[in-house]
């Protein structure tokens, strides 16, 4: 009996013990807490709202309505002295505690080294996408807003200001052109470079240009459209929009936001 017991047992496969849970890194992380972002949808504003996107990081809009002067609240100020949107506040940010970071590349640049996304780790690579970076942010930003203020908003029409920042943008796109012609992206692969630079090219109709003239540009720019992060990320605050609204048609808001002087500290 007791033999025929053992042979019983023998055949029966031994329970599996359950493995005690390892204590990994992984199994320790927490979830990231969002991002506070300080938003209004405009093309500098997009940006971020886009690369939070595509880097699927948790985030809550924080609005600013710049036409009606909540950049200059001081509880602003104190993460964008500046008084511009986009600023981001990270409450995960480095040795774990809270960063406040204002300027649009400083922020990309600030979540590609995060999350390893979109913005190399090579120094060539790096320097290629910083390289276009500044470009988009000292460059084709600046010039294209001037080509916006000059073209739609400003109460005087004023030719010379009018030429000057719509040739300027032209010249842009047609440096952003022949880039594009041997290369799909700015820096060779998608990157934080390519987000800035596709946010104010969206607009080139304001711009005084036409796309077509410039078909490496068309094609990048559908290819990036194409993305569902872009999709997702360019319709953030859609609802804070009021698509028939002109800031040089609100009297409140051209006030606020053109002729700003220095600000006596308080
Ligand atoms: N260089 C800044 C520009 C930011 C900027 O111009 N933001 C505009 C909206 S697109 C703004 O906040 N304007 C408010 C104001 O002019 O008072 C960046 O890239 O973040």
């Amino acid at each position: 009996m007791a033999a025929s017991k053992k042979k019983t047992k023998r055949r029966t496969a031994p329970a599996k013990k359950a493995a005690p849970r390892e204590k990994t890194p992984t199994s320790k992380r927490v979830k990231p807490r969002a991002i506070e972002l300080y938003f209004w949808p405009t093309s500098n504003g997009l940006k971020i709202s886009i690369m939070l996107e595509e880097c699927r990081l948790p985030y809550d809009v924080k609005p600013v309505n710049i036409n009606r002067g909540e950049q200059f609240a001081p509880e602003f100020l104190r993460i964008s002295p500046n008084n511009r949107i986009p600023a981001i506040v990270d409450p995960d940010g480095p040795n774990g505690k809270s960063i406040a970071i204002f300027e649009s590349g400083a922020i990309l640049q600030y979540l590609g080294r995060k999350t390893g996304k979109f913005y190399p780790t090579d120094e060539r690579g790096r320097v290629e996408v910083d390289e276009w970076l500044f470009w988009q942010v000292g460059g084709l930003g600046p010039m294209a807003g001037q080509a916006h203020h000059f073209r739609g908003d400003a109460a005087e029409q004023i030719p010379y200001a009018i030429a000057r920042y719509t040739d300027e943008v032209n010249r842009l796109y047609g440096v952003m052109n022949e880039r594009l012609a041997a290369r799909d992206y700015l820096a060779g692969r998608y990157s934080i470079a390519d987000i800035a630079a596709w946010t104010w090219s969206r607009n080139w109709k304001r711009q005084g240009q036409n796309l077509d003239d410039f078909p490496h540009v068309k094609a990048w720019h559908e290819r990036i459209a194409a993305r569902p992060a872009v999709q997702r990320g360019r319709i953030v605050g859609e609802y804070l929009r009021d698509p028939n609204y002109q800031i040089g048609l609100d009297p409140v808001a051209s006030k606020i936001l053109f002729g700003q002087r220095a600000r006596s500290a308080p």
